[in-house]
């Protein structure tokens, strides 16, 4: 069939200029990748952030690298303390620095070096509602966000919080790069579907790296 000849040959998409998915990209380092998040998550265990206003989120969040991202009834930030044990955040692992490196490459950016991975893990039910991704100084250099686990509907709106969002189906092993002109785009995660991943279990696990400083 046409279709499925594209998608062998081609099975990269652009969402928009400047965001791109990489369907599978991830796939054969996803044994690594897992690996690694459970030795971050030893060091600065996932936690349920507060937001600003006082919601409790539904992900719970890890970060490794420089600087973490962080919420509290203060704000948003970035914080080079993990605030629960006081202590650095864990280096980023290797693991993680070459797959960021590969889809900024892939996806036709210039060369990268993310100071930050903020780790999700979503179990059934969790959601990350429409939100820019604006914590970050450059409001152009690439965020790079791998999926892992359970599958999810990712919504990708415009600039302007009413614009209209396409709803993006990733699963396990997808990159999406997305820099220039996307970046600043809302963005967020539909609740997460009951269900059991042979690798993963019942969560789904999203990195995205960024350049926060
Ligand atoms: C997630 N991702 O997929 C949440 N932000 O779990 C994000 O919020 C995100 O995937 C900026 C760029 C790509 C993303
Ligand atoms: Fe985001």
């Amino acid at each position: 069939m046409a279709s499925d000849l594209f998608e062998v040959e081609s099975p990269d998409l652009a969402l928009a200029t400047g965001a791109s998915l990489l369907r599978g990209f991830a796939l054969a380092e996803a044994i690594g990748l897992l690996t690694d998040v459970t030795e971050v998550a030893a060091r600065a265990p996932f936690r349920h952030l507060i937001t600003p206003g006082g919601f409790r989120m539904s992900v719970a969040m890890t970060n490794c690298g420089a600087v973490g991202w962080v919420s509290d009834r203060s704000g948003y930030r970035y914080d080079r303390a993990d605030p629960d044990t006081g202590r650095r955040w864990p280096p980023m692992p290797a693991s993680f620095q070459r797959i960021a490196t590969a889809s900024v490459a892939a996806a036709g950016f210039s060369a990268y070096a993310p100071d930050v991975c903020l780790i999700n893990r979503y179990a059934p039910g969790a959601r990350l509602s429409l939100h820019q991704d604006r914590n970050e100084l450059d409001d152009e250099a690439p965020i790079v966000s791998v999926s892992l686990g359970l599958p999810a509907t990712f919504l990708f709106g415009g600039l302007k919080r009413s614009d209209r969002s396409s709803r993006v189906p990733l699963e396990h092993g997808d990159v999406v790069v997305w820099g220039g002109p996307a970046r600043m785009r809302f963005h967020g995660v539909l609740p997460i579907a009951e269900g059991r991943h042979p690798e993963v279990g019942e969560q789904r696990i999203n990195l995205t790296f960024r350049t926060a400083l």
